[in-house]
């Protein structure tokens, strides 16, 4: 097949799960062409059947906000017409979605159809796309999509509820590598990181607001009351000034590193003990299934989908949104020398659930499905 993928090229979530998926059909022979703003972080090699396509922005004086949707939709045009596509699946609703309606109708009055799949990724149904200045064009491109999957059970029924969707949604949840992601021998950085024998724990996020940075300081904080411990925070955001004048707050800042942006996260989680996610909304917890897969068992709220990958009391626990008490008993009861051997082997066997092989072939399924359904259209 020859696929369009259209994602945001970010360090974000949806971002990876589409550019490995890209990368994973790829090697299974398809020709996947991505369509982003720029190149995509985790697509920095040669592969005879990846390819990429630049959306430029043509700014002119007049405007005081580029077009993007429209120079992204004329791109898709472009790219389907002449790499002769046989679908494109848009990733993350907003403008994706409904810049894909814009070129399939383009597409359409030139006599070429174009199927398109749309997967809801998170924020752009529970923060971004329920705000009246964009609900009217999510509800209808949502509806307009020939497929549309979403990556939790929970992002399905948050949909449904907030939007008038007429379109069945199918959730196809998040995937791993585990050949990238798994326990590597990384002693000397554990040694280096926790010279004592400290109990290590990392967060990685965007440092956004939803993502509650700041109770996985607090619950450091309650929790080095009581055990040794350090800290690893991966990522950076909005937050980041913030949080470092927390840490200056509580005293903890010698036992907490800020390590930013960082492509090998799979390093530091590989000599993780425990992994925070404290956030206020989650879709599915992408960063959670990293560090479960690194044998790395998971404190995390209850929101959203991350109770459809963390399993209470056998990968991890969970509590309420900002519950810090409960989330330091829970992370001590975890890091205790007793438990814990059976906290990282479950988290491991968790992740391997969601290995890409077991989650490739239902996308692969999605788009035959999808193919055959539009011949059929188009034949009646
Ligand atoms: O978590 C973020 O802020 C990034 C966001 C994104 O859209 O890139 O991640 C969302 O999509 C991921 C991949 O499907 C999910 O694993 C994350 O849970 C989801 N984030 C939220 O819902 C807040």
């Amino acid at each position: 097949m020859k696929i369009g993928i259209v994602c945001y090229p970010t360090f974000g979530g949806s971002g990876v799960v589409a550019t490995e998926l890209g990368k994973a059909l790829a090697k299974e022979d398809h020709q996947v062409h991505f369509i982003t703003y720029s190149q995509p972080t985790r697509l920095d090699f040669f592969n005879q059947n990846l390819f990429y396509h630049e959306v430029t922005i043509r700014n002119y004086p007049l405007f005081d906000y580029a077009p993007y949707e429209l120079a992204l939709a004329s791109k898709m045009v472009d790219v389907v017409k002449h790499e002769k596509l046989d679908l494109l699946h848009v990733h993350y609703a907003i403008p994706h979605a409904s810049a894909a309606y814009m070129a399939k109708q383009i597409l359409k009055s030139e006599g070429i159809n174009i199927p398109v799949i749309t997967t809801l990724h998170g924020t752009d149904i529970t923060l971004v796309g329920k705000d009246a200045s964009y609900e009217p064009v999510v509800t209808f491109s949502i509806n307009a999509s020939d497929s549309v999957t979403s990556v939790s059970e929970d992002l399905k029924k948050d949909t449904y509820e907030h939007f008038d969707i007429t379109k069945e949604i199918e959730v196809i949840p998040n995937f791993i590598d585990l050949e990238r992601f798994k326990k590597q021998k990384k002693e000397h950085f554990k040694k280096a990181i926790c010279p004592d024998g400290e109990m290590l724990l990392v967060h990685t996020s965007n440092f956004r607001k939803v993502k509650h940075v700041d109770d996985v300081v607090r619950v450091f904080h309650n929790l080095r009351k009581e055990i040794p411990a350090k800290l690893l925070l991966v990522g950076d955001g909005p937050e980041r000034t913030n949080i470092e004048a927390l840490c200056r707050e509580l005293g903890d800042c010698e036992d907490i590193r800020f390590l930013g942006k960082l492509e090998a996260v799979e390093e530091v989680l590989s000599v993780a003990d425990l992994f925070l996610m404290p956030s206020e909304k989650e879709s599915f917890g992408l960063a959670a299934l990293e560090a479960m897969a690194c044998e790395v068992p998971v404190i995390s709220t209850n929101a959203g989908g991350i109770p459809e990958l963390n399993i209470q009391g056998k990968t991890g626990f969970l509590s309420e949104v900002g519950d810090i008490e409960d989330m330091t008993k829970n992370a001590l009861h975890i890091l205790d020398k007793k438990n814990l051997p059976t906290f990282k082997h479950n988290a491991l066997e968790r992740a391997k659930e969601f290995d890409i092989t077991n989650i490739l072939p239902l996308y692969e399924d999605l788009y035959f499905r999808t193919l055959t359904k539009n011949r059929e259209l188009q034949e009646s």
